[in-house]
């Protein structure tokens, strides 16, 4: 049977420095956690976007033009979305996720609340490319700096996917977290209340519940430490002592202090995001900051000369 989890850990437990990827923290017990994540009064980024969203959607659906339908990428339970869907009224919603049972649920609720707007899901892995027939002037749709758990060059792969997926005359609505000082970054990373700590302990018990494991999670601690060559929070699994443990019949070992890499969240210079647009066939056209410019919601429109078609 092919296991995606247990060939990233048993890869990515087989590195000098041990990694998982990120997208691994959202089983159901993390999605729950994540959920809580957003929050807690360090955490700043949801409770921004959501106040730039709702400040800015009638000028967002002014400057987007005439929209066919909005397209959102990575859109889980669609939290976000009546605030765009609402002023935008467009014919038709496209909500793409990996998880089939949560864009059932979130495409039902989202019928309920707007009965003029044709659903029409679809289960896709985002990173590719996609054809859906029948788009003329879509908009895209990525908040919640989702972007920023890539690296730039891995993140301008990814923008130029989203533009193929949605053609030459189409937009992209983003919200992307800005680089800000390092201590309001690691207390959003490490809340005191240790929600952010059980989310990234929970993959301890997500590897141990799914892959036949044996880590003892009071073994690990969280870290968050920001990252200023990089440009990134990195949250980590740190070994408490030394220890030794089983993942789907092969064995590990870990040294005190030694840390098993679990998520980097970029936090972006406003300059560089010009840069990203540009380099995946986007044209930045309007961007909306908040009063401290912690957060940035962007409209960028389909650069026609860059790509073919
Ligand atoms: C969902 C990737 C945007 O990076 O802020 C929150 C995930 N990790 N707290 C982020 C997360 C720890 C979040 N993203």
């Amino acid at each position: 049977m092919s296991n995606a989890f247990r060939d990233a850990v048993l890869s990515g437990m087989s590195q000098p420095q041990k990694i998982i990827p990120a997208r691994f923290f959202y089983d159901v017990r993390g999605s729950e956690l994540f959920e809580q994540i957003t929050k807690q009064p360090e955490y700043y980024p949801t409770r921004t976007e959501l106040k730039l969203l709702s400040a800015h959607a009638a000028e967002i659906d002014t400057e987007a033009g005439a929209v066919d339908a909005l397209v959102e990428f990575g859109s889980g339970s669609s939290t976000k979305t009546p605030l765009l869907l609402g002023p935008l009224a467009p014919p038709t919603y496209i909500p793409i996720d990996i998880s089939p049972s949560i864009l059932a649920e979130a495409s039902e609720a989202i019928r309920a609340a707007f009965p003029m707007i044709e659903v029409r899901p679809i289960v896709a892995d985002l990173t590719y490319p996609l054809v859906i027939p029948g788009l003329e002037r879509p908009l895209g749709f990525f908040p919640g700096s989702t972007i920023g758990n890539l690296g730039p060059a891995a993140a301008v792969d990814l923008l130029r996917a989203f533009r193929k997926t949605l053609g030459p005359n189409s937009g992209l609505v983003i919200g992307i977290d800005l680089r800000k000082s390092p201590e309001v970054l690691e207390a959003a990373y490490d809340d005191a209340a240790g929600v952010t700590a059980a989310f990234n302990l929970n993959l301890i018990d997500r590897i141990d519940r799914e892959l036949d494991g044996d880590l003892d999670r009071t073994a690990f601690r969280h870290r968050a430490r920001w990252n200023d060559f990089a440009g990134r929070i990195e949250m980590h699994l740190e070994a408490l002592r030394p220890i030794m443990f089983h993942v789907a019949g092969r064995a590990f070992t870990m040294a005190e202090g030694e840390t098993i890499h679990t998520e980097n969240s970029h936090k972006f210079y406003l300059e560089e995001l010009r840069f990203m647009a540009r380099a995946s066939g986007w044209e930045p056209h309007r961007k909306w900051t908040d009063s401290r410019d912690w957060f940035s919601l962007h409209l960028w429109r389909a650069d026609a000369q860059s790509m073919q078609p």
